[in-house]
């Protein structure tokens, strides 16, 4: 889906000085982050064989993720570092489970594509396309009946607007009235294979619509534009209109941080480079004059010491014994 002439651009107004800045620094954090957490893998220092970047998406996660609120909850697929920082990752503990190691969130058992935190209300990433959304739904009908005023979000890429468990969690969604929220991170590619040549049609605003969903579609490098259509999104799903955003935009590494990407052309991805959301975000800022150069070098600087403290964190901390491999796996109960 080429971004030119799909998009109708939401009218909004810009949000609050400090909320400018905050989706800046937000994408400037996550971007950071993901650069280290990048380099180390290529050095053989996370868990696993595999590790997804979502750099590029940057704006999908902070203009989302800044127009939620505490105590929402939220599930990601398999590309879910920057949405997790958005929603206030402590960096020392996710990176330290990027590595593997004993002080990460689920004591390097899950590592980056299995990473949750209950207590920021994120109910886990999720390396089975699609899985999470009905997670998320499961979420939004304990909202509704405990916590009303609480959104349920499900954050998904491309790759799972063709499976079936979408629809069925929408329908439901809708059906219960439930508060929860279906947002598309379109990166244009699962894997190797570009949407159009998996979808016969790429109506998939009008498709959430005929499940009774509000449903919109936005410019996902535009940090701002997805800021605002997701607080009136958001509003919508906390009084129980479930809604759903496609957010287009673009991964800037390859399907993994070691695939070259063959299957895409240099051409089209300098197209999109030149889109970068944190970089039209910081021009926007100073040429507003709604940031200096010197805080922006400031706000740089932070993100990188933040980040130099969380591989010295992840590094130090030891891995699980060998022997720790099954507990925490299931719930001990006893059996009746
Ligand atoms: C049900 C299922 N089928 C296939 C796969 C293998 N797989 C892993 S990631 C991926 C592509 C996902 O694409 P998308 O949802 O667009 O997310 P992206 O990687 O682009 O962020 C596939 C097919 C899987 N994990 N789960
Ligand atoms: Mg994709």
């Amino acid at each position: 889906m080429r971004v030119e002439g799909h998009i109708a651009m939401p009218q909004h107004t810009s949000p609050p000085p400090e909320t400018r800045v905050a989706l800046l620094r937000t994408m400037l954090r996550i971007r950071e982050t993901e650069e280290r957490i990048g380099a180390s893998h290529l050095r053989g220092l996370t868990a696993g064989s595999m590790l997804h970047l979502s750099i590029g998406e940057e704006a999908i996660a902070a203009g989302v993720g800044l127009a939620m609120r505490d105590g929402d909850l939220f599930t990601t697929h398999h590309r879910g570092h920057g949405i997790f920082i958005a929603r206030g990752a402590d960096l020392d503990r996710m990176m330290a489970e990027v590595f593997g190691k004993r002080d990460g969130y689920l004591q390097g058992k899950g590592g980056s594509m299995h990473i949750a935190d209950i207590a920021l209300g994120h109910m886990g990433a999720n390396a089975i396309v699609g899985a999470n959304i009905p997670i998320s739904v499961g979420g939004g009908l304990s909202a509704k009946a405990l916590t009303p005023g609480v959104v349920s979000v499900a954050f998904f890429g491309d790759g799972a607007l063709q499976q079936g468990v979408l629809y069925e969690s929408m329908n439901m969604a809708a059906l219960w009235h439930l508060p929860v929220a279906f947002v598309v991170v379109n990166n244009q590619y699962g894997m190797g294979t570009r949407l159009e040549r998996a979808s016969a049609s790429l109506r998939f605003v009008e498709r959430a619509e005929t499940f009774g969903l509000v449903a919109r579609e936005v410019d996902g490098m535009d940090v701002e534009a997805v800021y605002a259509v997701a607080q009136n999104l958001l509003e919508q799903a906390r009084g129980g209109q479930p809604v759903f955003l496609m957010a287009h935009g673009y991964r800037f590494y390859g399907h993994g941080r070691k695939d070259p990407s063959p299957y895409r052309s240099k051409e089209e991805e300098q197209a999109w480079r030149l889109r970068d959301p944190v970089e039209q975000q910081r021009v926007r800022l100073l040429e507003a004059g709604a940031l200096s150069e010197d805080a922006y070098e400031q706000m740089l600087r932070e993100a990188r010491e933040a980040c130099d403290k969380a591989v010295a964190f992840a590094t130090a901390s030891p891995e699980l014994p060998v022997e720790d491999l099954y507990t925490d796996v299931y719930v001990e109960q006893e059996a009746n």
